[in-house]
């Protein structure tokens, strides 16, 4: 089994004009892809080959070393960017609601004080990588960011715990539409938020955990 390219659930035009249609068009069609084939290059014919893509990273301090860095970069940019296209939605923007809202509330101060927090840890990334909503072991909510295509699930990562939420801040996800103004970038993805999906993808974050625990 090889790894593939998630299709959109909208069209590359559907979330203008807060992220551009050619960039979604290379994004996910150049970039992604070419994550999945130097992936699945990586671990074709191992017995790697066949865990889910979260799984994989999720253990990535046991591969071969003659693949760790192949399956950190290319695996942690299929799972970063699988995540990212499910986060969004022409219908997205808003605040979350139900359980999430409450955590928000509980955990990082209301979802005025998230947006801060999400956005300054956004802006801050020097170079290239990810802004991050999680869910962490003792089942506190935190935002964080970590560089290049590093995901919170690997093992030794600078903000461990389980994704709901990410932002690509890499130039190649705003720089067609925005040159160097990553705040403005940063503003307008809160207009495409999908917090109906990042809800559902909180309560399975409590369902790994517990199973992490438990097994
Ligand atoms: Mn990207």
């Amino acid at each position: 089994m090889s790894y593939t390219v998630p299709d959109l659930e909208y069209s590359f035009d559907s979330l203008e004009p807060y992220v551009d249609t050619k960039t979604m068009e290379i994004h996910h069609g150049k970039h992604h892809a070419a994550y999945v084939d130097k992936l699945n290059a990586a671990v074709e014919g191992t017995e790697w080959a066949n865990q889910s893509i979260n799984d994989l990273i999720s253990n990535i301090n046991q591969l071969p070393d003659s693949i760790q860095t192949a399956v950190r970069n290319n695996g942690g940019g299929h799972a970063n960017h699988s995540l990212f296209w499910e986060i969004m939605s022409p219908n997205g923007g808003g605040e979350p609601s139900g359980d999430l809202a409450a955590k928000i509330i509980t955990d990082l101060g209301g979802f005025e004080a998230f947006k801060t927090q999400f956005s300054a840890a956004a802006m801050t990334r020097f170079g290239s990588g990810w802004a991050w909503l999680c869910l962490k072991a003792d089942h506190s909510l935190c935002v964080c960011s970590t560089p290049n295509q590093d995901n919170p699930l690997m093992p030794d990562s600078l903000c461990p715990g389980v994704p709901i939420l990410g932002l690509d801040v890499w130039e190649h996800a705003y720089y067609l539409n925005y040159q160097n103004r990553r705040p403005e970038y940063i503003d307008a993805f809160f207009n495409v938020i999908n917090w109906d999906k990042v809800s559902f993808n909180y309560a399975q974050s409590i369902i790994r955990l517990t199973a992490d625990v438990t097994s």
